[in-house]
């Protein structure tokens, strides 16, 4: 079918050979070759200059319009943001993408070989990072002023090879030959004190006050990225700051031989900005860790001011021109820095500057996970930043002495309960507290989440402040996520809705009574299958592993970890393989299943895993026997890229975590918007998938949250399952043989320990027999291929409210309280 053209907008998109004539320029003007010299990387650079023409034109009108209207914004502060690539999304949002694939065509080139140069901007680990990289894009897709802040680390997450079956982590430099989406700003350097010791002076006019005689300084210098919203009226910035040695350069030390030393000065302060920490949901505690998060808080907060002071010549406006958005706990010490610069550098009374932060603030809580609460050690604080330190006691000891006191009279063993100061062997700094007790909002990221975070999370301080607790389920890019990754279902889509969805996603809804249409069922499985002989051949470039696309494809791709049990995919996994061995006529339609996932470098059980998935592979994917009715493949180096060709060709979205674990989830939106079937637990967003799309169009297993705690409260015991199942007893133990390790028994054994004598904390044990019983209706289902369309197609007409546009409205409505700026 002709795909039909995005419709005409105010945008200012190039024609063919416009854009032809700029690629050609760019070449010999910004890439210093030409057409007969150049290579894919010269032409991909050019191609961005190109796009760049009429990127930086709206950069500059909206940052014109926000200037002149000097409106409210919302500065969303995140250690990360995990952008992937930004080349054919930003030609997409400019409306160039067709003009810019036909021109370089006409050069002789293909747009996807020249894109596929550009490396992707991995500036976070997993879920958190990608919503906030898909909440900025909404963010100017509506218009909203906004500013993105985070650290320019130099090396992202590690890029994963997989040898001999195991993770080996390598550097990513992703920057390294140039970005061509990024912007210094030197104008805008800010200088970051660190250590030192607090004085006590006392002024003319007999007034105490704090000086913070900081014992050294770096700077910060900050990169911009451009934001280009759909249809590109907007386009906002993402302010990267990279640490840098401070320009004071001691001679002296120089002079004396010291040249040395003052390298490693400079070193020093360039570490702090040298790489993102790859831990996913647990704190790591490292000194350098809370350097990072002061850094940039700093920096941004400096910038943030800055800007407000163009306009403003007191404080009494800022909490209604600023709203800050924390992402998770990590920038919280904005909180006390925000304090110390207007009490001891813009000279406030604390009741002013407390009263200021409190309506400047507003967190997102992402996981109820104990190991992820982040905690800092008092010594830490007292060390890196003693001032904020004495500001975080004083705000401690008016919230236990005031407010506390005021609910719960005389309650002591409440205040220690509540204290944001946790006492013990080390005194800790309870981050998350704080947030709660300083900002205005507080949002979990999903309807059941959030009720946890009331009920269970944070029960005391639900109870002083009811009125602070909301809920902003997330959402997920519709530009990105169907438009740019699967060109053949949104043209699909243009003919049959119009070309409206990736504004309103809701607009999907008017496919959804195509459901029962054999033609429309046709060419919808048409495309899915499309995608999957696609993903079939990176399969076989990448791994070596040919699988047939006629198969149903099971993915399962997020980071490793234990509450997002892999393990649970990989136990069913040798059921069915067994249940092959002893029946090789058993009864089943042929399987692919498919694994992406990154583990921590330090979390042993979860390399543990990644070994095991594919040690299992190799033997399963070679075993005659078995016909090639299952196939076990494990995708290396999951990143948003690869994110990009895996949610297209998924038949079934495995979302399978323990019930009351996994916040929201977003990968399981990707899946159903391209017409994946779920099966997954009563967990996070899940639960609102299957409002979406109705109860018989998704396969839900498993205990639910109130079953989890019930049987925790029991007592669970995991040797109940191991005994009462032998189909489970078999494939545990099979782990402990030689089976899949020949030569080498035991390698896979710490899977089986940690489920058994470890207890299984995440109940995986106890959920198997209903996941494996799940699965026969889900294999059931997949046969009958019309049945199957019609969920296929339902699933991805109804999830219109994971349109991310959909959680900024909530956050702006809700929360932030912002109005557009429409730039000229
Ligand atoms: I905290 N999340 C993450 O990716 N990294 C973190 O450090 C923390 C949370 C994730 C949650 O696990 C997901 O359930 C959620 O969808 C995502 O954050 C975005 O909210």
């Amino acid at each position: 079918m002709a795909a039909k053209k995005a419709k005409a907008t105010n945008t200012v998109a190039l024609s063919k050979d416009q854009f032809k004539d700029a690629i050609v320029k760019h070449l010999r003007s910004t890439c210093g070759t030409d057409e007969a010299r150049a290579n894919n990387q010269a032409w991909w650079k050019a191609t961005c200059a190109a796009v760049n023409e009429l990127v930086f034109e709206r950069l500059t009108e909206t940052s014109k319009a926000n200037a002149e209207k000097d409106s409210r914004a919302v500065h969303y502060l995140s250690l990360e943001f995990l952008m992937g690539r930004l080349t054919v999304n930003n030609m997409h949002n400019v409306g160039v993408f067709g003009a810019a694939r036909d021109a370089l065509a006409d050069l002789g080139k293909d747009v996807n070989d020249i894109c596929d140069e550009e490396p992707d901007m991995a500036l976070g680990n997993g879920g958190l990072g990608r919503l906030a990289a898909c909440f900025i894009d909404s963010l100017a897709t509506l218009n909203y002023p906004a500013v993105g802040y985070g650290i320019h680390y130099e090396h992202g997450l590690f890029r994963q090879e997989i040898q001999g079956g195991r993770q080996i982590e390598r550097p990513d430099s992703w920057r390294e030959y140039g970005n061509p989406w990024e912007i210094c700003r030197p104008e805008s350097i800010q200088e970051v004190p660190l250590y030192g010791y607090v004085e006590t002076v006392f002024g003319e006019d007999g007034k105490m006050r704090k000086v913070w005689h900081a014992g050294r300084q770096i700077k910060g210098v900050p990169w911009d990225i451009p934001v280009v919203g759909y249809e590109a009226k907007t386009v906002n910035v993402l302010r990267l700051w990279e640490s840098k040695a401070a320009d004071f350069f001691d001679w002296d030390v120089f002079n004396a031989g010291g040249y040395i030393d003052s390298q490693s000065e400079k070193s020093q302060a360039e570490a702090v900005s040298k790489v993102l920490y790859p831990n996913d949901e647990s704190e790591a505690g490292k000194e350098l860790r809370l350097i990072q998060q002061y850094f940039f808080c700093a920096c941004s907060l400096k910038d943030i001011i800055r800007r407000y002071k163009r306009n403003h010549s007191d404080f009494s406006q800022f909490s209604k021109q600023a709203v800050i958005q924390l992402n998770d706990t990590h920038p919280t010490v904005a909180i006390p820095e925000l304090m110390r610069i207007l009490i001891d550098e813009e000279g406030l009374v604390w009741d002013d500057a407390w009263a200021i932060c409190k309506e400047t603030f507003a967190y997102t809580n992402h996981t109820l996970l104990p190991e992820a609460l982040e905690k800092w050690a008092v010594y830490l604080f007292e060390k890196v930043l003693p001032r904020h330190l004495e500001i975080i006691y004083e705000i401690n000891r008016r919230f236990l002495e005031d407010e506390v006191e005021a609910k719960w009279p005389g309650n002591d063993e409440m205040k220690r309960h509540l204290s944001i100061i946790e006492e013990g062997e080390t005194r800790m700094v309870r981050m998350a507290f704080l947030c709660v007790v300083t900002c205005f909002k507080t949002n979990g990221v999903a309807a059941m989440h959030s009720e946890l975070v009331k009920e269970d999370l944070f029960p005391e301080f639900y109870e002083l402040w009811p009125e602070r607790f909301v809920n902003v389920t997330n959402g997920v890019t519709p530009r990105r996520w169907l438009l740019a990754c699967n060109e053949q279902l949104a043209n699909m889509y243009n003919e049959t809705v119009g070309t409206d969805w990736p504004l309103k996603l809701d607009e999907l809804k008017g496919a959804a009574k195509f459901a029962d249409d054999a033609k429309f069922q046709k060419n919808f499985m048409a495309i899915k299958r499309e995608k999957k002989v696609e993903l079939a051949d990176k399969i076989e470039e990448l791994c070596g592993i040919k699988v047939s696309p006629d198969a149903m494809f099971n993915v399962l791709i997020k980071r490793l970890h234990e509450y997002k049990r892999q393990h649970l995919a990989l136990l069913h996994i040798l059921a069915l393989y067994r249940r092959l061995l002893e029946n090789p006529d058993y009864d089943m339609g042929p399987q692919v299943f498919i694994f992406g996932s990154k583990a921590a470098p330090g979390y042993k059980l979860a390399k543990d895993i990644i070994y095991a998935i594919n040690k299992v592979a190799d033997k399963v994917n070679n075993d005659p026997r078995i016909k090639d009715k299952l196939k076990v493949v494990f995708m290396p180096n999951y990143r948003v890229t690869l994110a990009e060709k895996l949610f297209p060709a998924g038949d079934v979205s495995l979302q399978i975590s323990t019930a009351g674990y996994e916040a929201s989830g977003t990968g399981n939106m990707k899946f159903a918007l391209n017409g994946a079937l779920t099966l997954g637990t009563m967990d996070g967003a899940n639960v609102e998938i299957r409002e979406e799309v109705g109860d018989e169009n998704i396969f839900i297993f498993g205990m639910d949250c109130d079953e989890v705690k019930a049987l925790k409260a029991a007592g669970y015991n995991p040797w109940d399952y191991y005994y009462g199942n032998p189909e489970l007893k078999a494939v545990l133990d099979w782990l402990e043989t030689d089976f899949f390790t020949p030569g080498a028994p035991g390698e896979l054994a710490s899977i089986k320990h940690s489920l058994l004598e470890g207890g299984d904390p995440y109940l995986v044990l106890a959920d198997f027999e209903s996941f494996t019983t799940q699965y026969t209706a889900v294999d059931v289902a997949y046969r009958d291929q019309k049945k199957w369309a019609k969920m296929a197609i339902i699933n991805s007409a109804s999830v219109g409210k994971f349109n991310s546009d959909r959680s900024i409205e909530d956050y702006v409505d809700r929360i932030w309280k912002l109005e557009k700026v429409m730039p000229n």
